[in-house]
């Protein structure tokens, strides 16, 4: 019998980010900090405004899984897209959206990304290049697939950042979509963001396959194992990704292994896992903990990263503030923007 053909010879298939991530200068050190501590006090502060009752619906927090976002997004170039799920507020700001414009979506507000009429499952901005914000588990990865289609036809070198949770990677579309992606060599990053549960149920009782970088092998898609604790070795996964798509060698999968410190979403009790376990890992693997701490080992004063907390928090207040004051939109406001 013929020994079986290995799948994708040149991929880098199977291998994990041992030993440490590539070191950051000083000034991606600095950026990293700010842009994942813009998302933490925003976030913080969504769920106080849910508390109080400001925000309605669904609302899904990022908390702890910031490093993912703020790491892919230093890997990428103006024009590359970004679509994602419905825990989606750390994307948008991440790919340079406005605090003011999400929060006030948050709260129903008309200067809200989708004049108030979305929520926080479902803005986008076509100038920062985010393509949402999905309620469907797992169909932006179709969309995503899309997006890279259309940048394949028009050779524009542009690079589409499909993001899907360990539950969405159970999705029959996900591997519909991996086929072409491969057949076509679309230039698509596939980051599938493991935070260990899918609402209240564990990987290890919902997947038979737990290493989902393996999850396009069949595809010959390669695939990344990667802490998505760490900024640094997000940045350096991204900029392997990248540039095997920008080559025209077709899609891969990043396997972002993460944790959410927050329930599934507002009305989460968490009853799945102990109290133990998050504090564990917020304990010992909290992304801007780390890079604080690389930080101040490096000698950067305190005052300096109390500067980078304060301007922050304005931001978040701000944005607050407007989300309350905003008007809600005009009655009238019910026809526009709909299909009918
Ligand atoms: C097609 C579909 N099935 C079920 C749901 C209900 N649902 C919402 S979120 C979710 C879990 C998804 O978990 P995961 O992909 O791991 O993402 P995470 O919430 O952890 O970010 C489910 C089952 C849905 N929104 N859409
Ligand atoms: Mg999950």
């Amino acid at each position: 019998m013929a020994a079986p053909k290995k799948a994708a010879a040149s991929a880098p298939q199977d291998k994990t980010n041992g030993g440490s991530p590539p070191e950051f200068t000083r000034e991606q050190e600095l950026k990293a900090l700010r842009d994942m501590l813009l998302i933490r006090r925003f976030e913080e502060k969504a769920g106080q405004l849910y508390g109080m009752g400001a925000i309605g619906g669904f609302c899904h927090l990022y908390i702890g899984q910031e490093a993912v976002v703020v790491g892919m997004q230093m890997a990428l170039k103006e024009g590359d897209q970004v679509i994602t799920g419905y825990r989606d507020h750390g994307h948008m700001l991440a790919t340079g959206m406005d605090a003011n414009g999400v929060m006030a979506e948050l709260t129903g507000r008309r200067g809200g990304y989708s004049k108030g009429k979305g929520g926080s499952m479902h803005m986008f901005s076509k100038e920062k290049h985010f393509y949402g914000g999905h309620g469907i588990v797992g169909a932006q990865v179709s969309l995503g697939t899309g997006l890279a289609f259309a940048n394949n036809y028009r050779g524009n070198g542009n690079v589409s950042v499909t993001y899907f949770g360990d539950g969405a990677a159970n999705q029959g579309q996900v591997y519909e979509s991996f086929n072409m992606a491969e057949l076509w060599k679309l230039p698509v990053i596939y980051v599938i963001e493991n935070n260990r549960y899918a609402m209240g149920t564990a990987v290890s009782r919902a997947s038979a396959q737990q290493d989902f970088s393996k999850r396009g092998a069949s595809f010959n898609i390669p695939g990344l194992q990667v802490d998505g604790m760490d900024v640094r070795a997000v940045k350096a996964a991204g900029d392997e990704a990248a540039a095997w798509c920008r080559a025209g060698k077709g899609p891969m999968i990043l396997e972002m292994q993460t944790y959410r410190y927050r329930g599934h979403s507002m009305s989460d009790p968490a009853k799945y896992r102990t109290r133990e376990e998050v504090e564990k890992v917020r304990h010992d693997q909290d992304p801007i903990e780390q890079v604080r701490n690389r930080l101040l080992t490096a000698k950067v004063s305190e005052a300096d990263l109390k500067a980078i907390d304060a301007e922050v928090r304005d931001i978040v207040n701000a944005s607050a503030d407007f989300a309350q004051h905003d008007p809600e939109p005009d009655a009238a406001e019910l026809w526009t923007d709909v299909y009918r």
